[in-house]
């Protein structure tokens, strides 16, 4: 290349004057500056997604229910498909980018992702299962961590106002119900026999093709499906299931993986699923395992403000990265938001602060930041802790947040204050710029972005009839009623948006605009992958208001299952709801396994399985217990009227 002499530049190796070096040093460094604040200030636009999405081998589809953020390459090559999980916050099972700098992105890679009230002992699981008395001897048999845990199960158990599997395993007297029930049980029984014929380890199974799915949304954990399905198997009596499930855990899960993990879903599923198990059986494997799993995860939070990111490496390394398509490297509410109810009783087990106090730090600078409208945006920099862009959703990216705050304040056994003050306003917000009423008469919640209202619910946003319904009774005396009715308003309209299909199974997002009224108007948003959403809110308005609309529309749902995603070898999503033919995605999705059948049994079945009272169902429905004053802890020697409260 020729270097031309500029006139005052001597050539000899570019030679500027002092004056021309600092002028063009201070040019430099401006661009720099503007730069970097344009990753953090500017609004998400196509433009900005470009610079983080990597190029992929196919084009850029709109995946799940968020347009801006889950913009993400999928990859589709035959029978290779990466499926759509469209999971909070983040699509499982896809390729995604992960952002390698700690904020703002600049170099970046793709990865795939991909028992009423009789005495205790008439309860306890021991007589309900045999093998959970082998478990609770295991269990006395105090493990104490470098923490010393001090937790006792014996204490844990008597603290429980109720039997967990209720008087007869929530048995009901009426025997349409419990013809029903027996047929969800059946489906549970033929989903987990298939998964373990043909995927037995591996995350998923992959009916159509008869084989295994790893992904690697996990980091290179495995079991995902047999994780997810161990309370499901007990609660459902399904012993030798279960037993099976729990000798893999023993034997197989490997916890010393070195590969990414999405810290959600890792904590929502394992974190989740070995706790709930472990409060259920008092099996110590499930105690053992949750604890050196939680301690791995702890890395995340290593950020400026405490805000863990959305990928950590499971490895020694403990490296945490922002997730690629989020903005400007900004950690996801829907992610570092539902971390609360799982790491509070990380610290009961293994009496370990640290769980804890992480969490409320989250909970910290969330309740002090300035809320536009009141509202939690979707996006918040680990770094600087401010939003970075103003994107609202009780639906993905948001939506288990408020979930948490709820049952956080449920879980604390009603003490945690400061978190049901934060759920109340923020359901106000909602409810003053989100919650409409379209033309045809159904209430939804749009999202909305910078003030405007996107006329969308995605169906990951119709867990939000339970929540209300849930909530309702805890809020101000004069909105009680009103709580009840919205809940009740939001579930009818999910409803609308199966029974409006060919297949009476939901898409992915229905939108309210245009002339549509619940129904899809996006060929990508048409899909069904055996989501939850909408039969949790069923089984939660059915215990609230015992109306028999919410069963017969949960038995609904099973024939269109049983019709459209029944295959040979397991249950698969569909393609196209608005299709009578359909088109099946060859994945059987693990929280088909912990959630939609286990929220469908619990519909079919009597209040004492699994009773509020005593419960919390965390995100992918898995149980914990509520917490009591002196209930856990071995320092806590009196009970505060000396008794158990079975006594
Ligand atoms: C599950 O993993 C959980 O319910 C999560 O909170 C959201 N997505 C899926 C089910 O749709």
């Amino acid at each position: 290349m020729v270097l031309r002499k500029l006139p005052g530049v001597s050539a000899s190796g570019m030679g500027l004057r002092l004056s021309q070096k600092f002028v063009f040093l201070l040019f430099l460094s401006g661009l720099v500056t503007l730069c970097f604040g344009a990753l953090f200030f500017l609004p998400d636009t196509v433009r900005l997604k470009r610079i983080f999405l990597s190029k992929s081998d196919s084009p850029a589809v709109t995946v799940g229910s968020d347009n801006d953020a889950r913009e993400v390459s999928k990859k589709v090559s035959g029978d290779q498909e990466h499926q759509r999980v469209g999971l909070k916050g983040v699509d499982a099972n896809v390729k995604l980018k992960v952002s390698r700098k700690p904020s703002v992105t600049h170099g970046s890679r793709t990865v795939e992702r991909s028992v009423g009230s009789r005495t205790q002992e008439e309860w306890s699981p021991a007589r309900a299962h045999e093998p959970a008395a082998r478990d609770e001897r295991v269990t006395s048999a105090a493990h104490n961590g470098e923490h010393g845990s001090g937790f006792s199960y014996e204490r844990f158990k008597k603290c429980l106002l109720k039997p967990p599997l209720g008087k007869d395993q929530g048995k009901p007297s009426d025997p349409q119900t419990l013809q029903r029930r027996e047929k969800v049980k059946e489906m549970m029984k033929f989903a987990w026999d298939s998964y373990k014929r043909y995927a037995w380890g591996k995350n998923e199974l992959r009916p159509l093709t008869k084989n295994g799915h790893i992904g690697n949304m996990f980091g290179g954990l495995r079991g995902a499906s047999i994780v997810d399905s161990l309370d499901t198997l007990y609660i459902m009596g399904l012993m030798e299931e279960y037993e099976e499930a729990k000798e893999w855990i023993q034997n197989n899960l490997d916890l010393n993986s070195n590969g990414e993990a999405s810290l959600f879903e890792v904590n929502i599923r394992y974190v989740g699923g070995l706790l709930s198990a472990f409060y259920l059986t008092g099996a110590e494997i499930f105690k053992q395992k949750v604890v050196e799993l939680g301690e791995k995860l702890l890395p995340a939070f290593n950020t400026p403000t405490g805000i863990p990111r959305g990928v950590i490496n499971l490895g020694s390394s403990g490296t945490s990265w922002s997730w690629g398509w989020a903005s400007a490297g900004s950690s996801i509410l829907a992610e570092f938001g539902t971390l609360h109810l799982e790491f509070v009783h990380l610290s009961e087990l293994s009496g370990n602060p640290m769980f804890t106090e992480k969490v409320m730090n989250i909970r910290k600078l969330l309740s002090k930041i300035e809320k536009p409208h009141g509202l939690y945006p979707n996006f918040l920099s680990p770094v600087s802790g401010n939003w970075v862009q103003h994107h609202v959703s009780i639906g993905g990216l948001g939506d288990s947040f408020y979930e948490y705050l709820i049952k956080s304040y449920l879980m604390s056994d009603k003490t945690d204050e400061e978190a049901k003050r934060m759920y109340y306003s923020a359901m106000e917000a909602i409810e003053t710029n989100l919650v409409q009423k379209s033309p045809g008469g159904l209430t939804y919640v749009a999202e909305w972005r910078g003030g405007i209202l996107d006329h969308k619910m995605g169906h990951l946003a119709c867990f939000s009839g339970g929540m209300i319904g849930i909530g309702a009774d805890d809020g101000p005396p004069e909105k009680r009623q009103h709580y009840l009715d919205l809940a009740a308003e939001i579930t009818h309209t999910c409803h609308e948006s199966y029974s409006r299909s060919a297949t009476k199974l939901g898409p992915e997002a229905f939108r309210f605009d245009g002339g549509a009224e619940a129904t899809a108007t996006r060929l990508s948003d048409r899909y069904y992958i055996l989501r939850p959403e909408v039969i949790e809110s069923y089984m939660y308005m059915w215990r609230l208001t015992h109306d028999p609309k919410y069963r017969q529309w949960g038995w609904e749902a099973v024939e269109a299952l049983e019709k459209h995603c029944r295959v040979e070898a397991g249950f698969s999503g569909i393609r196209d709801v608005y299709a009578s033919m359909v088109s099946h995605d060859n994945m059987q999705q693990s929280f088909f396994l912990s959630e939609t059948l286990k929220y469908l049994y619990l519909l079919f079945s009597e209040d004492d399985l699994l009773p509020l009272d005593d419960w919390v169902f965390n995100t992918e429905a898995h149980l914990l217990p509520i917490i009591r004053k002196n209930c856990l802890r071995e320092h806590d020697s009196t009970l505060d009227n000396g008794q158990t409260p079975l006594e």
